[in-house]
This record gives structure tokens, sequence and C-alpha cells, in this order.
């Protein structure tokens, strides 16, 4: 039986992938209503996931799928982290300011990480899984695929940036896919209270 699944997310980036990752699944996906928005009050992503997850699922009455991810960058102590979407206005302003913050550093090493969280009707978490992805920020943006923060995260493993990968290459190896390939055996086993 197909049941429904609210995607709880506004980042349309993150939206695509996560279709993807669903799309054999047995659920079928709706959109979070895009008025609602919850405001992420936690201090760590599974926190931020967890929260996202259950509010929408609680407001909209489905299950609900929610993801919280960031960029943490050695040499700032982990900054952005969970504040990656806050660290400015739009995709180039957040990527110029995270340069300039590293500057010349000869430490580059980063980690982008993810966690994916489901939520009951009754908006009681049922799964939960984490992804990191260890990589290298770069000088300069390279490529035009993916969104976010792709075109300065370079995955020495691939010898690519996520945003010069295709989105097989990028399941593969990233926090997200990593998070995704825990949680979709768990999902489909997964039944209605
Ligand atoms: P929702 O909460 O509505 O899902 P958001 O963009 O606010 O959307 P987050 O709070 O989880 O999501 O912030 C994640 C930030 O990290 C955001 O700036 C993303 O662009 C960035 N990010 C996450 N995954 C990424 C990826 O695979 N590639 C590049 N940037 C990524």
């Amino acid at each position: 039986m197909t049941k429904l699944l609210v995607v709880a997310t506004g980042n349309p980036g993150k939206l695509r992938e996560m279709q993807a990752y669903l799309e054999n699944s047995n659920w079928e996906l709706i959109l979070k209503p895009e008025e609602l928005e919850i405001e992420e009050t936690g201090e760590t992503f599974a926190a931020n996931a967890c929260l996202k997850a259950s509010q929408v699922a609680l407001a909209t009455g489905n299950w609900a799928i929610a993801d919280d991810s960031g960029l943490e960058v050695d040499a700032l102590n982990g900054i952005p982290g969970v504040y990656s979407a806050r660290y400015g206005q739009n995709d180039s302003e957040r990527i110029a300011r995270l340069l300039k913050e590293l500057g010349n550093a000869e430490n580059r090493q980063a980690q982008f990480v993810c966690v994916v969280a489901i939520a009951n009707p009754d908006g009681a978490i049922v799964l939960q899984a984490e992804g990191i992805c260890r990589g290298e920020i770069l000088h300069a943006p390279r490529g035009n695929s993916g969104f976010g923060y792709d075109p300065i995260f370079y995955v020495p493993e691939k010898k690519l940036t996520y945003a010069e990968m295709t989105p097989q290459a990028k399941r593969s190896i990233s926090h997200r896919g990593k998070a995704f390939t825990a949680l979709l055996p768990q999902l489909d086993t997964v039944l209605s209270p």
C-alpha cells in the first residue's frame, strides 16, 4: 500500500536530491506547504532534523521526512555547521563569506554532515540516520551542478567538487547519499500505527 510522506524542506536543491533518493520507495511524496516554516532552534543537526520532521508531521497529519545538514570547516572550529543556511542571504554570499573567513589558511579540511529524520503523523520520530563526507574547501568555486556550497567542496576520493559530479556520483559519496543509504532499507519496513 502506498503511504503519503511529506518532504519537509524549503530548499529546492535538497528537495531534488531527496526526491531522487526516494523515487523507488513505497511512499508517495508530497511537498510541505510553502507557508509552513519551522524555526530551527536546535543546536545539532539531529535536533533540527527531528524538529522539522515532527512539526511538519503534526501540522499536516501525515508522515514527514526532514533533512538537516551543513558544512563544518576544521580551521573555523566547525563553523558554519548548523548555521550553514544562515551564513548569508543566498548561496553566492554564503560561499564568499566562507572563503573570506578561511582566507589563505593552509588547513582546508572540512566535512558535510546530514541527518535525516522521519516522523509519524503523531509527530514521533521513528527513524533517524546520519551521513558524513570529508573533503577540502577550495580557494575558488569550480563546477555548475548541485546547489549551496557544492562548488567549493572538493572530494579528493573523486578528484572533483560536488558541483563537478553527476547526481549519481554525488549520491555515492555525499553526506546525504550516505544518510539515505542507511535510512532507505528501514523506511519501507515502517508500518502505520
Ligand atoms: P530546509 O531547512 O527547509 O530543509 P535549509 O536550506 O534551511 O532548508 P538547512 O537548515 O539544513 O536547510 O541548511 C543547510 C545548509 O547547508 C544550506 O545552506 C545548504 O545549501 C547547505 N547544504 C546542505 N547540503 C548541501 C549539499 O549537498 N551541497 C551544498 N550545500 C549544502
